[in-house]
């Protein structure tokens, strides 16, 4: 995403960031427009009017710069690229200080009421905001760009010598998808989780330096600030996010159910091993159980009912891409040639999975993205350097020079991502033509949503139109399984997005304390998902850091309502396309009416209140999860015949018991 509106972005995230991914918000252009210098006294007698644009130039003028070295410190973690990008993200806030000041003057003047709209904007840019103390601000970039460098670089390491091997978040990542070996499962979740607790101290220093920072911008504290970018007031969204919570919770606590039986199956006594009917949370196929999807093999209603093994046709790909590689190479077949060749096949291969994205993109009638995209995007993890490989789409200059950031492997789930960065890619793209004020989602939930409503669209068919699996099967047992695919990732992530900001505006309010942190943490993962770990987790650890956006300080409520969204925008691009089907089996691509009506959607960008875009597309100004039971009433009812008889639901507040032989401890370790 974006900070501004780009500031959502990574690291420019944790700087500005109420909407998109990442990107920081407007920058100059690489079309050769002088930046206008920041002015340090404003013009006397500058009207409201006046004032908006003189931002809006200075903005779009200083973006660049600012993306630039955000751009670096995020594929080049070092201690340089850490220093230039914390004081660039230091000017920015600075600045952005400077021009929430100068706006008090136009408290209570008369101003059209675009000009109104951007003003208050303006404050609600920075998902970081910055203290007016100078020494404060600087202190509070440099540990910013520190939590997520050490993120970034995150590395488990176990054995002595040349036993010795050290892993990453993806290798960790991979085990938790692959393995169902309990002990080496426990050792990859806790070793990853291990890597996070020395973020403690700068986690809490952080909380204290962006809550002056909300309070000399008049919130009572950052959280809430961050729930005051929702056209309705902090305390009308959180209700709202409780009412769709309330609305879906009954299809969560069937899956969960579903899945609990399924774990008991495979594991037997070990699930146990967490008290209460909780998930064990290294057994979910994911590190921080949002997604089950990996657990197919253990879920899958009807095995062999309908082909969706997407990772299998990926994986394919990329087997031949290695071997035309390989053929290039000498015959010796050197470990260096080899790796080279795997990772230019690797390279291939995820070009191959963003061109077929962009593919989906153009059907409905989306430009295609700009050469640079192909040229600056960040593909693949490289060899020779860390670098954040958290997934995210950035608008470098407002102006068309946009990239993703991925350390793309063959996967299904990598594969969704990359739709998912393309629909913040597009909306950039779409809402350039804002003054840069307004180049920000409708509110940044509706930036989360628009790729995963494409998602929605890649039913079996679909996939199978693009050569991926094979030819859907027409039966029950087909339907069911297409729809658990979908609901492993959708339904399965509804608590986890809640429970993430539910956990912060208490961290921001003081409500949670510093020696509370991991326990509320805990208590929270219990009441919303119903999973535990799978041992004690004292204070001396800092699970939260091992989530990115925590050390990223990217608002994670965002996800939530998209998770919502995406289903009601899915229902209106389906109405606009003609189809007349059930939901659940409706794909717009190849539909350009669905494409204009998307599009005239992002243009908007954050011109006008969300609810009236809302309308515009959908019909209703309201949020709402009616689209997303209407999708899954087929699974539901099947998930309540499966769970008859069943003991459903968990209980928040068992304690939480060590298993009997706790695998090799996992000693946190740098490489
Ligand atoms: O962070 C992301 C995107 C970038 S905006 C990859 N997502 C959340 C996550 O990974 O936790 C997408 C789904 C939820
Ligand atoms: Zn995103």
């Amino acid at each position: 995403m974006k900070p501004a509106r780009a500031l959502l972005t990574m690291s420019i995230v944790a700087v500005l960031g109420l909407s998109g991914c990442k990107a920081p918000p407007g920058a100059s252009t690489s079309t050769g427009t002088t930046p206008p210098t920041t002015a340090a006294t404003p013009p006397e007698n500058e009207t409201a009017d006046q004032f908006v644009k003189r931002v809006n130039d200075e903005y779009r003028a200083m973006y660049p710069e600012l993306t630039s070295a955000q751009w670096l410190s995020s594929t080049y973690i070092n201690d340089d690229s850490e220093l230039v990008s914390s004081k660039a993200n230091e000017r920015y806030l600075a600045q952005l200080n400077a021009w929430i000041e100068q706006s008090r003057k136009f408290e209570g003047q008369k101003m059209s009421p675009d000009t109104a709209r951007a003003i208050q904007l303006l404050k609600l840019q920075a998902a970081m905001p910055p203290p007016k103390n100078p020494k404060d601000l600087a202190e509070l970039t440099q540990i910013a760009t520190r939590m997520e460098g050490a993120y970034g670089k995150g590395t488990y390491c176990t054995g002595e010598g040349p036993a010795k091997t050290c892993r990453q978040l993806g290798d960790l990542e991979e085990v938790l998808a692959k393995s169902r070996d309990y002990d080496e499962l426990l050792d990859a979740w806790q070793g990853w989780h291990s890597t996070a607790s020395a973020q403690r101290k700068d986690y809490t220093r952080f909380v204290t330096l962006i809550n002056e920072g909300a309070r000399d911008m008049g919130y009572a504290d950052a959280g809430e600030l961050w729930r005051s970018g929702y056209d309705m007031t902090p305390a009308e969204l959180s209700a709202e996010t409780d009412r769709l919570w309330g609305q879906v919770k009954p299809l969560y606590e069937q899956l969960h159910c579903y899945a609990g039986t399924k774990l008991d199956a495979k594991y037997g006594a070990q699930r146990g091993h967490v008290a209460g009917h909780m998930l064990p949370a290294h057994l979910m196929g994911n590190m921080w159980q949002q997604d089950w999807g990996n657990l197919w093999d253990m879920l899958a209603p009807y095995p062999g009912a309908g082909s969706l093994d997407v990772n299998s046709s990926l994986q394919a790909q990329y087997d031949k891409n290695l071997a035309a590689e390989t053929a290039k190479i000498p015959s010796d077949h050197s470990p260096s040639a080899m790796s080279q060749a795997e990772q230019d096949a690797l390279l291939a291969t995820a070009k191959q999975m963003n061109e077929r994205a962009q593919d989906f993109y153009t059907s409905i009638g989306m430009p295609k993205l700009p050469e640079s995209y192909w040229e600056k995007t960040q593909f693949i993890k490289p060899r020779d350097r860390d670098v954040v490989c958290h997934a995210s789409a950035w608008d470098m200059n407002m102006s068309g020079d946009v990239r993703v950031k991925m350390c793309t492997k063959p996967t299904e789930e990598d594969f969704t991502t990359i739709y998912h960065e393309m629909g913040h890619v597009y909306y950039y793209l779409a809402y350039n033509k804002q003054p840069p004020l307004f180049q920000a989602g409708a509110n940044d939930g509706f930036h989360e949503a628009i790729g995963d409503t494409i998602v929605l669209s890649m039913t079996p068919a679909y996939l199978h139109q693009i050569g991926l699996v094979d030819a859907p099967a027409q039966s029950n047992e087909a339907l069911i399984n297409a729809q658990m695919r979908m609901a492993l990732a959708k339904v399965a992530f509804l608590p986890f997005g809640l429970m993430i900001d539910r956990w912060r505006w208490g961290v921001f309010d003081g409500s949670i304390k510093p020696e509370n942190y991991n326990t509320a943490w805990w208590q929270l993962k219990a009441k919303y998902q119903g999973v535990a770990p799978p041992t004690p987790r004292s204070e001396t650890f800092f699970d939260p850091a091992a989530k990115y956006h925590v050390p990223a300080n990217t608002p994670y409520t965002r996800y939530f309502l998209a998770d919502i969204l995406q289903f009601q925008f899915y229902k209106s691009l389906c109405d606009a396309s003609g189809y007349k089907g059930p939901l659940y089996e409706c794909s717009f691509y190849g539909n350009p009416e669905a494409g204009r009506r998307y599009l005239t959607m992002l243009s908007h960008g954050a011109s006008q209140p969300w609810q009236k875009t809302l309308k515009e597309m959908t019909g209703s100004e309201k949020m709402d999860a009616s689209a997303v039971l209407e999708y899954f009433a087929p699974l539901q009812q099947w998930l309540k015949q499966q769970n008859e008889g069943k003991t459903c639901g968990w209980e928040p507040n068992a304690v939480t018991s060590a298993p009997p032989a706790p695998a090799k401890p996992a000693a946190p370790a740098k490489a």
